[in-house]
């Protein structure tokens, strides 16, 4: 993982009270504020096959904005920073959001847009390789149907940034263009009781 500034060390120092489970997690898996209480308490399991009670878990974002005159498919991702990477989407049912992986992909229409963001459309990390910390990027891979395969470099936030601090869009293909894209931070968890075990341990 490269380092975007040189002073992550200090800033990990700085972010360390905020890496709890509340916010290794999603937001969305909330039903109700616990902040003591791991969000796995309230994971949709179903929703979820890959992951469990040891796997750490991550999350990105970013927006593809269709050009084309066809619709074109995001049917997956690739990235060394996770041993799986599903498309998630977040449904609402009796006031409970849940995540439901989207094996198939999904569709961006002709001329239109899709968004990942929070409490929406996301990639699910699971079973990250190495920490998530803020000030850090990793690489992943987009797959589209039509455009093909584009590699984009995924900034780490803990705060979702202001749309001025994205970089400049990335092109997949003639007419995808894909930007905002950023990650939250998350640490990565080898079990349930070293939630603070290796934030700190980032060699590289
Ligand atoms: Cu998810």
């Amino acid at each position: 993982m490269k380092k975007r500034i040189g002073l992550i060390v200090i800033a990990a120092l700085l972010t360390i009270g905020s890496f709890g489970f509340a916010s290794a997690q999603h937001e969305h898996h909330h039903a109700d504020s616990t902040p003591d209480a791991t969000d796995h308490d309230h994971m949709n399991m179903d929703a979820t096959p890959a992951a469990n009670m040891n796997t750490s878990t991550g999350a990105f974002y970013f927006t593809v904005t269709n050009h084309g005159d066809e619709a074109d498919t995001l049917v997956g991702i690739t990235s060394d920073a996770a041993e799986t990477l599903e498309i998630h989407s977040v449904t609402m049912d009796n006031g409970v959001m849940s995540m439901e992986a989207q094996p198939d992909g999904v569709e961006i229409p002709a001329g239109g847009e899709l968004v990942l963001e929070p409490s929406g459309y996301h990639v699910m990390m699971v079973g990250l390789t190495e920490s998530l910390l803020d000030g850090e990027e990793f690489t992943a891979t987009l797959h589209f149907e039509h455009a093909g395969d584009v590699e984009i470099t995924v900034p780490i936030y803990a705060l979702a940034p202001d749309d001025d601090a994205f970089a400049d869009p990335v092109m997949a293909g003639d007419h995808l263009e894909i930007g905002k894209i950023w990650a939250r931070q998350a640490p990565k968890l080898d079990g349930m009781s070293t939630p603070a075990a290796t934030p700190l341990a980032t060699p590289e």
